[in-house]
């Protein structure tokens, strides 16, 4: 008998086929029309072989606990003790840290995508049991988005434009006549949505915007940013220079006296400051389409053209994510914003500037209004963070001031880490650099089902299961539904659930009853749905169906805002709509910024050449991309069908342009090596002429395989990228400025001879008998 168990993950919501205890299939939502192949690799999760499947120690810490050996972490066995000997170590470490050094000494910040289940939520339970025992330092803003939200918050008064707020693909699709694409609005990365996604609906929109015969201009170093029957004209872009393009666009329209003089007036403020530096009147440098095209290597023709389009017709300018995961990310949000207050469309149908369209697969879809479920992580016990990218720094220079928003603080003395969910070793930029600030504190902790890089580099680690071996529930602010996902197989060895696990830790601190709130998993996926039921009701008059007509039927509908127009309200009255800025006015020229004065973040949009770019390299050198893979998410699922069939050769792909393979006698297939003066990694050569002259590709979440020479050799970016912060302003993640070099290896054309397992095998033998 074959049972059907509906489960939601990141990447989609499904059924699993389950018989006997074993996976035997998994097939897409129904109601789903581009369901994500990553669903297939799930059963992976059911393997062993990645898996941790007992609470385990490092040998060296259980020696000699607390003491200063980090500098052995990745390199020791580790052996395995009974669940309650890990959670009384565990429950005496946050003890021992707090009372000796303070509860700020605690890093939970735990960074990560963890599994979409809105009751297990790693690092949400981490929080609500340490918020209970004194507090942790914690991060703000995330990997995907520091930059963006921090300038947006600053110029447009909250951050809802890049989070999916912006105007609807919806309401783009039906009304706009140009739209320039800054970045991707792709189906790589629309597979994807934290906290689940029901069905996949932006090819969908792209459809209806190429039926309409839209105009789209497509600005980036990567022609398959965008479906090709989207009939886009391409613009391969220098990388992290599209603040530039804007600007240049920007200055021709005003230089020609067609911007929009009356919404620059009514609806923003400072667009003196920013109009005087379109023309240069300080430093002598007029920002037109000679000046961008200098910068951005695209035609001086094509760009003044389009700057005359987009005045002449009903324009709209998306921007992805990655833009601003780069050294200073704010510019392209801003600058994109000040092109758009010029052209004079804000608010309106089809118009204006959005962020973020494809980069998650619900931004730009209709929105959820009601409350999506989620635990509480409590009241903050204290006020300690740090900005999410800035790990390494922290734990190599405690003490010292950062900067963040305006404000001054200083990185916390952290002697405990617990990491519950993430993978730093995955997602931290230089993890060279991160292993040497990871050999600083006293005790790590880490909680994952799998050996991970970072769990090998953990002094205790606890074997969480998986989402399909517990119950859950999937939604947030960008679904449409809320899916509910069924346990299908036992947990695997003595593996146990992150809620079981946290309540057994608060018991044993003696929170249990505050942590659990007299609820058990059932009754907690029972309790969040129920609260969001009750409020849809409540606030939009919409009746979801009963728990147990959903649990059985495994999704139900949530109320959303469709055909949305961002700012509509504020552009018809200004005054009675202000905007939660210094000026109520979308700020083009910022007294705070002015004030504060910082270089890498000036107080108008302005093009400021990046730490490394492709104006000032070395002639072999090119610009890395290190985006997003498309057959898995992150670093998850790197041993399932999906990812596999983009690597080759035991290894990631490295995209190339031909004439850039060409010139260092490199074929496709070939195995690369790529290095800087942080790293080294091999990767398999895939020429394509749809990558950019300059520019070379490789998606990140290569399960980190360093070898005793220092080159990783399954290709993973973060080796090379550069770990500073995106401005002071908002130290954020600049993972895409980077340049690399890159060659044939010289040694072989075949699989690594070596593997990530090969090592892991190596590292969890029981030690040999000595005698
Ligand atoms: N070079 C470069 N680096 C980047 C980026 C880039 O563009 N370029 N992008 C960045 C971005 S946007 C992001 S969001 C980050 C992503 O970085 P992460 O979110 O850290 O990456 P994941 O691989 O999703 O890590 C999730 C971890 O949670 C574990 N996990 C899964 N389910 C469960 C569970 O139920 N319980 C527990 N306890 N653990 C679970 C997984 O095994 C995995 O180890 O990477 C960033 N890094
Ligand atoms: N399949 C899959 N989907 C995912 C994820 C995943 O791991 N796997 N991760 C999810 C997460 S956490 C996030 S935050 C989003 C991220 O979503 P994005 O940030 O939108 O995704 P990226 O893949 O980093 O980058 C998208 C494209 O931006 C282009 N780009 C990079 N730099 C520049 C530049 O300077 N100028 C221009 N014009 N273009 C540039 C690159 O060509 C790249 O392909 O993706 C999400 N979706
Ligand atoms: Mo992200």
């Amino acid at each position: 008998m074959i049972r059907r168990v509906p489960h939601c993950s990141h990447w989609g919501t499904y059924t699993i086929l389950v018989e006997d205890g074993r996976i035997v299939g998994v097939e897409p939502f129904a109601d789903d029309p581009a369901p994500s192949p990553i669903i297939h690799s799930v059963t992976e999760w059911a393997k062993p072989d990645r898996r941790v499947l007992r609470p385990m120690i490092r040998e060296g810490w259980l020696r000699s606990r607390g003491s200063k050996d980090g500098a052995e972490r990745g390199n020791e066995r580790f052996v395995a003790v009974p669940w309650d000997e890990a959670l009384e170590m565990v429950a005496s470490e946050i003890g021992r840290v707090a009372a000796a050094h303070g509860n700020a000494s605690i890093f939970a910040g735990s960074y990560g995508w963890t599994s979409c289940g809105r009751v297990h939520h790693a690092s949400t339970l981490l929080k609500r049991m340490l918020n209970l025992v004194g507090g942790y330092t914690g991060h703000v803003d995330t990997y995907s988005i520091a930059a963006g939200p921090v300038i947006l918050r600053h110029t447009l008064g909250d951050d809802r434009a890049c989070g999916g707020q912006a105007n609807t693909l919806d309401n783009i699709a039906a009304h706009s006549e140009t739209l320039v694409v800054f970045g991707a609005m792709s189906p790589r990365t629309a597979q994807s949505e934290a906290g689940g996604i029901g069905a996949h609906h932006l090819e969908g929109y792209l459809r209806q915007i190429a039926d309409r015969g839209v105009r789209v201009v497509h600005v980036s170093p990567l022609r398959d940013d965008l479906p090709e029957w989207l009939n886009a004209e391409w613009w391969p872009i220098r990388p992290n220079t599209d603040a530039a393009l804007m600007l240049g666009l920007a200055g021709e329209i005003v230089a020609q006296g067609r911007h929009d003089a009356g919404f620059l007036a009514r609806c923003t403020s400072g667009s003196d400051e920013f109009l005087a530096y379109l023309r240069g009147d300080r430093d002598g440098l007029r920002k037109d389409a000679a000046w961008a095209s200098g910068v951005t290597g695209l035609p001086i023709q094509a760009i003044g053209a389009l700057a005359a389009r987009l005045v002449q017709t009903r324009s709209m300018l998306t921007v992805s994510w990655a833009l601003q995961r780069a050294h200073h990310g704010e510019q392209p949000f801003w600058a994109a914003l000040g092109l758009a207050a010029a052209i004079g469309q804000i608010g309106l149908p089809g118009g204006g500037v959005g962020y973020g369209y494809g980069s998650l697969g619900g931004v730009g879809s209709p929105f959820a209004v009601g409350k999506s479920p989620g635990m509480s992580q409590g009241v903050k016990a204290i006020d300690s963070f740090i900005p999410v990218a800035r790990i390494s720094d922290m734990l190599l220079n405690p003490g010292e001031s950062f900067t963040y928003q305006g404000e001054t603080r200083s990185y916390p003395d952290v002697r405990l880490v617990y990491w519950a969910g993430g993978n730093p070793f995955h997602h931290h930029q230089d993890l060279n650099r991160l292993a040497r600030a990871w050999q600083r504190p006293e005790t790590i902790i880490v909680q994952d089902p799998m050996w991970t890089a970072t769990a090998r580099r953990a002094d205790i680690v606890l074997p969480a299961s998986t989402s399909i071996e517990r119950n859950d529930l999937a939604g947030n602010k960008r679904s449409d539904v809320i899916a509910a996902m069924h346990k299908a197989i036992e947990p695997l060895g003595q593996s146990r659930s992150d809620f079981d696990i946290f309540n057994a830790l608060s018991e044993r601190m003696g929170v249990g009853a505050a942590f659990n709130e007299g609820r058990d998993e059932m009754g907690w996926v029972r309790h969040l749905y129920d609260e969001s039921r009750a409020y849809a009701l409540r606030a939009h008059g919409f009746l979801m169906p009963t728990f147990d007509s959903f649990w059985e039927r495994g999704h139900a509908a949530v109320p959303v805002q469709r055909d949305h127009v961002y700012l509509a309200a504020f552009r018809d009255d200004p005054d009675r709509n202000r905007l939660e800025t210094e000026s109520g006015r979308i700020v083009l020229g910022s007294r705070t910024l002015a004030q504060l004065g910082h270089a890498d973040c000036p107080p108008h949009p302005a093009w400021l050449s990046p730490a490394e770019w492709l104006g000032d390299a070395g002639p072999d050198e090119l610009h890395l991309i290190s985006h997003q893979p498309r057959g898995r998410l992150h670093s998850q699922l790197e041993s399932g069908s999906a990812s596999l069939a983009d690597r080759r050769g035991g290894r990631e792909q490295l995209r190339l342009n031909p004439g850039d393979a060409q010139a260092r006698g490199i074929q496709d297939g070939d195995t690369v090596r790529l290095w800087n003066a942080r790293g080294a990694c091999l990767a398999t050569a895939l020429v394509s002429a749809d990558t950019a002259p300059g520019v070379a590709v490789l998606p990140t979440g290569a399960w980190f395989t360093p070898t005793d020479d220092g080159t990783e050799i399954s290709g993973n970016p973060n080796v090379l990228t550069l770990d500073i912060p995106s401005s002071a302003f908002s130290q954020g993640c600049a993972a895409h400025t980077c340049l690399i070099r890159v060659a044939p290896h010289a040694r072989d054309n075949r699989d690594p001879t070596r593997t990530y397992q090969d090592e892991l095998a190596e590292m969890l033998s029981e030690p040999e008998e000595t005698s």
